[in-house]
């Protein structure tokens, strides 16, 4: 048995807040203590972590002095100097203060939206100088509870005009900076805006730069809503607009989890690692996921450990079930390079397809061995095959 160890070449990264969560929930208050920033970067660094992903605020305070910002951001740097983390990528808090109660960049209020769209300026310019290559956008609170207050059509307007006015910002200043749009279905807002990969890889092709924009899509998020997370992903990828990754993990639709990766829904993440392990994704298998609040210092080290361990586990696993020969055949017998071939031959059009005939009962009657090959799957996930 491998012993699962982290190599930087995994690329594992994880967000400051999620080790730095201390498990304020809407009926109680916080079980840890604060985490300063620069002490997360030197835990995770000690677990095997590659990289790192921030908020704006989980560095330094929303209402921090000029001088507070300055020495908060150098305790920051010299932990990832001292310990070669890197900064892979960085995003805003814009749901934390009262002032994004309704949104930011679909606030009706239009002078939030100009505070919102001043406060992730300021960060690009942070995450820039740290080296991030991509910026995530969780749009959290951009949403309503009801229906009469938020004109939803106006809303994507503004949401547009944001993310156009972002891109040129990034342009101007000759940032090497990609956004990711990070879609959920609800909460904190009774309904957010963009809630699934499919709604937020409609809106970008609307914006005027739609290259420099993609997904971060999290697993949580889509299994809230039913979904299937790898599938989400794979048609990301089919349409290049997988940036960035979320895992954690969900047991089905209800309150967000955010579970350790491996945790909830196992079987849909032994189909992640196999996607993400047979893809061209370059980007950071980054964790968002939140420690139980039952959990001590020594739990929240452990459970950011198990993400990583859970993902090296998986990753054997899948590579078992690729190599395996009963595997391999049961892929032939369910035809499933055939789906690599057009359904038009070479030089026909429509006419070909019409003018043939097909004995409908003949091929209802084919074989499609699915439930061979998945209980094949189940069984290197159950571990009696490796
Ligand atoms: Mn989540």
């Amino acid at each position: 048995m491998s012993d699962y160890t982290p190599t930087p070449e995994d690329r594992f990264s994880f967000g400051i807040w999620t080790v730095g969560w201390q498990g304020v929930d809407v009926f109680g208050p916080g079980t840890r203590p604060p985490m300063p920033a620069d002490r997360a970067v030197r835990k995770l660094a000690e677990i095997g972590a590659y990289g790192v992903n921030f908020h704006d605020n989980d560095v330094f305070d929303f209402d921090a002095s000029p001088g507070e910002r300055q020495e908060r951001i150098g305790a920051f740097r010299k932990a990832l100097d001292e310990t070669g983390l890197v900064v892979t990528t960085a995003t805003t808090n814009l749901f934390g203060h009262p002032v994004f109660k309704d949104g930011a960049f679909t606030a009706n209020d239009r002078d939030v939206r100009r505070f919102a769209l001043r406060k992730v300026m300021d960060n690009l310019d942070l995450a820039a100088e740290l080296g991030a290559k991509t910026y995530v956008c969780w749009g959290g609170r951009e949403g309503a509870e009801s229906g009469a207050a938020k004109d939803v059509r106006a809303a994507l307007d503004r949401y547009k005009e944001a993310f156009d006015v972002l891109g040129a910002y990034v342009a101007d200043q000759g940032y090497d900076l990609r956004f990711a749009i990070e879609p959920k279905p609800n909460e904190p807002r009774g309904d957010i805006l963009l809630p699934t990969i499919g709604h937020a890889l409609a809106f970008i092709q609307t914006l005027e730069s739609p290259d420099n924009v993609g997904l971060n899509p999290e697993v949580g998020h889509e299994e809230m809503a039913g979904l299937n997370y790898a599938h989400g992903l794979a048609q990301a990828l089919w349409q290049g607009k997988l940036f960035h990754i979320d895992l954690n993990g969900q047991h089905g639709p209800r309150y967000d989890q955010d579970l350790r990766f491996g945790a909830g829904n196992a079987r849909g993440a032994f189909w992640v690692v196999d996607l993400i392990e047979n893809s061209d994704y370059s980007g950071p298998v980054h964790f968002d996921f939140k420690p139980p609040r039952t959990e001590d210092d020594e739990g929240v080290w452990e459970s950011a450990a198990a993400c990583m361990r859970n993902w090296l586990i998986l990753r054997e696993k899948v590579r078992a079930f690729r190599a395996d020969p009963d595997v391999q055949d049961a892929l032939r017998q369910a035809k499933v390079e055939e789906l690599a071939q057009p359904t038009l031959a070479e030089g026909e059009d429509w006419r070909a397809v019409r003018a043939a005939t097909a004995d409908a009962e003949a091929l209802g009657a084919r074989r499609t061995a699915f439930e061979l090959l998945d209980q094949l799957a189940l069984e290197h996930l159950y571990g009696v095959r490796s």
